[in-house]
């Protein structure tokens, strides 16, 4: 059939594969980006030319029957093209947080921003199996928000939250150099979160 008008593909990335060292080496950061993130677009794209074709049919089981893989592929689209914009070097302001609204925000919730770093580190670190930790605003209440998904689940669509922030946790993220050991891998990363990033991501959902 014809390719699907929304055909994903790789975004552009803002730093270079070593740029994230020594907290992600540039291996992981090439085999995550070109094997990982290509394979959830490449799959995307095929779930996707089969819904156009089932939709052509209307073929309502064949639709139906395509809802885990398009979860799973373009929810690994979405997740990991938050994720590369959350990410930053050190020499290019990552791990620093300006004193702006998210902060403000954070201090209000949390006292300070240490505590939210310890709480959105422990739930990332519990995630069972593959997943993804998550700083999320919820609109309706103005508040930020702590939480989880597994798999490639992506967060707005499974849980309303808007995502500001995205750690992957899945051990191809970390298992090269962290071996078994993700509290380190989550202890590290705070070094290259783009704050700059996340905030931008606050403002646009407000
Ligand atoms: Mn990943």
């Amino acid at each position: 059939g014809t390719r699907a008008m929304s055909s994903l593909k790789l975004p552009d990335l803002s730093w270079d594969y070593g740029e994230l060292e020594p907290v992600i080496s540039s291996e992981i950061m090439t085999l995550h980006y070109t094997k990982h993130h290509q394979a959830y677009v490449t799959n995307g794209n095929i779930a996707l030319e089969k819904l156009e074709e089932a939709k052509n049919k209307n073929d309502n089981a064949a639709i139906l029957a395509l809802q885990p893989a398009l979860k799973f592929n373009v929810g690994g689209h979405i997740n990991h093209s938050i994720f590369w914009k959350n990410l930053a070097s050190p020499t290019k302001g990552g791990g620093e947080l300006g004193d702006g609204e998210l902060r403000k925000k954070i201090e209000s919730q949390w006292g300070n921003v240490d505590a939210l770093q310890t709480q959105l580190s422990a739930a990332t670190v519990g995630v069972q199996g593959s997943g993804w930790g998550w700083l999320g605003y919820d609109k309706a209440t103005d508040r930020l928000v702590v939480t989880t998904t597994p798999n490639q689940d992506p967060l707005q669509p499974s849980t309303g939250l808007i995502p500001l922030l995205g750690i992957d946790v899945w051990e191809h993220a970390y298992y090269l150099q962290y071996k078994n050991v993700r509290p380190d891998y989550v202890k590290e990363i705070w070094k290259v979160i783009n704050w700059a990033d996340v905030e931008n991501n606050l403002k646009n959902a407000k």
